[in-house]
């Protein structure tokens, strides 16, 4: 009917085609690769995303699956439309058979019929995944045919049910196997053409697959040939706002064998291509792609967690686990086991019998090296104090820090996801924290050399003294029995047991307030020590348990962003 428009057949069917190829041929391996892609996708946003915005995701993967593994050799053309639109009659004409029900009687079948041209074999798997029953499949290929129809060899042409049919089951098959096909041939007629219910309920919701879509106005020959170039202007108008600009639209009529020369030339040149399929899936993904866009947004922070939020972490943990007070305590432990070496001998017993700081935070004392059974036990080891409220906040606060500016520039849901991660573990958070300190060895384990040295200056000069009270005893002995008097040698003035004595005694306690300084400046390096020790274990713990489940999901989002990427069509 192009002639009405003064268009010679070979035009259209040219201008046809080259709208139906698109811009581009649909490379099957490239297709594979972007359904790959999705299938990437979902795999790194599952846990993160919520279920409903992958369903027409996992729906894609299927069905690309499903379809690339089936028949490329074959291409599958649906007629669609509303009751009496003519599209069993295009069908029943096209396949020059009368196969399928036409309805003068309107049997209004709620199942859809398949005429294939070729060999039955290759399509058969085909149908049975598009689900036309054996009983409804038909083949196009009879000796009479000769050359006729080997143009069409590979096309299977389906004539579905009503899609306005009241009957609801009927609807939902047809929805269901335009899911399915590779090519979809809307047929409208005059009296219906403009109906809302096609362009509204159908129409518009084709947009994406535009590229495999062709609509034709039957019934031509009921139109006066002058009304027929208007009423087509008037059906691009329509389909144009329906989003359906630049889908052909062609005038046929199943009465008249010429007026199916351009829809037979555009199914010959289609099922010759062999690109419908990929076509229609290149278009699936295409809107797969586009609805999930939203979930991505700029690449995540190359460094994504920094070190001030980990040091603030850091912080807070440090708090709750007591690191100040074991800090301290082995500031203390270090002069209690320093004074217990070199404090004055006669002393040192009795500093012994007062408690070990640490040991009283049951923690590792120098009798007491911790072992692999310390290492492995669940639960409280220390008894350092529990956190106050305030420092358990402050936890909270730093593990919503991490989460909130590691993800701030990220769209939703992945705040939220990360938010979670990050506080995923807070529950063993207390458990980790105390073995991490009971497990820190806080480096006040050994005895240092100058501590021997003093101490074995403090043995030598209260020996002394020692010595020297007992000379003198002595000599108070013998002169009590009347005996001769002990001649004591002499230092100077001072008898030598004296100055034993004496000197003994003064040497000590000088030992003792020079040492004094020594052990302060050491005790407080003990304590940065093992500060440090401790700050280290702690950060560990915050790694594993806060910042290792947040970069786990920011991963996630990284994998998907490169996954939608791949996905999505080069523009
Ligand atoms: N004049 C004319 N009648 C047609 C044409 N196509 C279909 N019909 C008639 O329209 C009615 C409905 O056709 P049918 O193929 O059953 O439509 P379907 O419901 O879309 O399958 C039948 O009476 C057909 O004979 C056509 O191109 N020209
Ligand atoms: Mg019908």
């Amino acid at each position: 009917m192009s002639a009405a428009t003064g268009r010679s057949v070979g035009d259209l069917v040219g201008k046809v085609r080259d709208r139906l190829r698109g811009d581009r041929r649909v490379d099957p391996d490239a297709l594979l690769a972007r359904v790959g892609a999705v299938e990437r996708f979902v795999r790194a946003t599952t846990d993160h995303v919520p279920e409903d915005r992958l369903g027409a995701a996992h729906t894609l993967i299927e069905r690309a699956g499903a379809r690339l593994a089936l028949s490329r050799d074959h291409t599958v053309v649906a007629l669609a439309g509303a009751t009496g639109s003519g599209k069993s009659s295009l069908f029943n004409a096209l396949a020059r058979l009368d196969l399928s029900p036409v309805g003068v009687r309107r049997p209004t079948t709620g199942v859809a019929h398949a005429c294939v041209w070729g060999p039955l074999d290759g399509a058969n798997r085909l149908l049975d995944w598009i689900g036309v029953l054996p009983r409804h499949r038909f083949v196009r290929e009879s000796a009479l045919d000769g050359d006729d129809e080997a143009a069409l060899h590979g096309l299977i042409l389906l004539d579905l049910p009503d899609f306005d049919s009241v009957e609801r089951a009927h609807r939902l098959e047809v929805e269901r196997l335009l899911g399915l096909v590779d090519l979809v041939i809307w047929v409208v007629d005059p009296q219906k053409y403009a109906d809302r219910v096609v362009h509204t309920g159908y129409l518009r919701g084709f947009q994406q697959h535009r590229d495999v879509t062709l609509v034709v106005l039957n019934q031509a020959d009921r139109l006066p040939a002058a009304d027929l170039p208007v009423v087509l202007d008037d059906l691009r108008r329509l389909l144009d706002a329906d989003g359906l600009d630049g889908v052909p639209v062609l005038a046929t009529s199943a009465v008249d064998p010429a007026a199916m020369t351009e829809l037979r030339g555009i199914l010959e040149s289609t099922v010759a291509e062999r690109q419908a399929a990929l076509r229609r899936l290149a278009g699936d993904v295409d809107a797969v792609t586009a609805g999930l866009a939203d979930l991505i947004g700029p690449p995540a922070a190359e460094d994504d967690v920094d070190r001030t939020t980990i040091r603030e972490l850091t912080d807070a943990l440090a708090a709750t686990a007591g690191v100040p007070a074991v800090a301290e305590a082995t500031e203390r432990a270090y002069r209690h086991r320093a004074a217990a070496s070199t404090g004055w001998p006669i002393v040192r017993g009795w500093r012994r019998l007062r408690p070990d700081p640490l040991r009283r935070l049951h923690l590792p004392g120098p009798d007491a090296p911790k072992t692999a059974d310390d290492e492995a036990a669940p639960t409280p080891l220390t008894s350092v104090p529990d956190p106050t409220a305030a420092q358990r906040s402050a936890v909270g606060l730093a593990v919503r820090a991490v989460a909130a500016k590691s993800s701030a520039a990220l769209p939703a849901p992945w705040p939220a996801a990360v938010t979670v991660a990050a506080r995923s573990r807070l529950g063993d958070l207390p458990d980790a924290l105390d073995r991490a300190v009971a497990g820190t060895d806080l480096g006040v384990g050994g005895r240092p050399v100058w501590w021997r040295i003093v101490g074995g200056l403090q043995w030598l000069v209260t020996l002394a003294a020692v010595a020297g009270l007992g000379w003198l005893l002595l000599g108070y002995a013998v002169r009590a029995l009347q005996l001769p008097a002990l001649e004591y040698p002499m230092i100077g003035a001072v008898p030598l047991p004296t100055a034993l004595l004496l000197g003994g005694l003064l040497l000590g306690l000088l030992l003792a307030l020079a040492v004094r300084p020594l052990t302060s400046f050491a005790a407080r390096r003990a304590r940065a020590r093992a500060e440090n020790r401790l700050r280290a274990a702690v950060a560990e713990v915050g790694r594993e348990h806060v910042v290792a489940p947040v970069r786990s999901v920011l991963q996630a989002y990284a994998q998907a962003r490169e996954a939608l990427a791949a996905a999505t069509p080069p523009r």
